[in-house]
């Protein structure tokens, strides 16, 4: 069985090559599908390189419409074109360990969940070097999309997940509308109200090793647009009559 995991980069060429190592570690059946949006510090030549000699890097490049959420989707799509049963996503940057991926693999195949959360906010996690600032902003997404979205877990947002091949398979990822980071929301969301069981493990959430975080204010604010959309747009492959009567665009 292969567990293909999902990496989006952008100007990460300092942190890629230490987190493929690490996620070819935990274990062979391990894969690594690295989305570069072309960064302008040659990650996607860092990338081809270990590639070359390692078959388990696989690389997708993307020159046009850069954007985490669509880097994603395509990633999500390539891993269903292989034979991978589970299917996870972690960041680059050293922010998330790929370890985690067997206690999320474990729960999966107890039976527990259809997909498994790395979560920032159970009673054990930890969060390692934010400022209060960042602790702020991220308690008020968190706080206004509990209220809205309603969904059985304490962090939604977070980008170190693993799901069965059949969550993704259902959510017709083409006709999802994140562009950006709010991806990790939508499919989160899409997943339960398809049915599908979301569950989640406490992590600690550590310091960005290097480079610098492309979360800015833009991305907060097409978060918050889509957050607004969210209860009014249609779920693909479920009816929502609000849907047709209001329409905001997503972020
Ligand atoms: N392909 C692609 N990857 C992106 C894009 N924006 C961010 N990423 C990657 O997505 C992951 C998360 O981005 P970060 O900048 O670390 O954002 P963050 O973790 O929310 O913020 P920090 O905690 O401050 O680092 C990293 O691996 C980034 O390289 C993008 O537009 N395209
Ligand atoms: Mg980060």
């Amino acid at each position: 069985m292969s567990i293909a995991i999902v990496i989006p980069t952008y100007n990460e060429a300092a942190n890629i090559g230490t987190l493929l190592n690490r996620v070819l570690a935990v274990g062979p059946e391990y894969h690594a599908i690295v989305v570069d949006d072309n960064s302008p510090d040659g990650t996607a030549d860092v990338v081809r390189a270990i590639a070359a000699k390692e078959p388990r890097v696989h690389l997708i490049l993307r020159t046009a419409d850069k954007g985490f959420g669509l880097a994603v989707r395509a990633g999500f799509a390539r891993a269903l074109e292989t034979d991978a049963e589970l299917i996870g996503q972690m960041d680059a940057d050293g922010s998330h360990d790929p370890q985690v991926f067997e206690e999320l693999r474990a729960a999966i195949e107890a039976g527990e969940a259809d997909g498994m959360i790395g979560s920032r906010y159970l009673a054990t996690s930890e969060i390692q070097g934010w400022n209060l600032h960042r602790h702020a902003n991220s308690r008020v997404a968190n706080t206004l999309t509990k209220w809205i979205a309603r969904l059985p877990i304490a962090d939604a947002t977070n980008g170190l997940r693993l799901f069965r091949r059949d969550v993704l398979e259902a959510l017709d990822l083409d006709r999802l509308q994140s562009r950006g980071y709010s991806v990790i929301l939508e499919t989160n969301y899409c997943a339960h109200r398809l049915g599908f069981r979301l569950g989640e493990r406490p992590i600690t959430f550590h310091p960005r090793a290097a480079g610098e975080s492309k979360l800015g204010f833009r991305e907060v604010l097409r978060f918050l647009r889509f957050l607004l959309a969210l209860r009014f747009r249609a779920v693909p492959g479920i009816a929502n009559p609000r849907a047709a009567r209001l329409r905001i665009p997503a972020g």
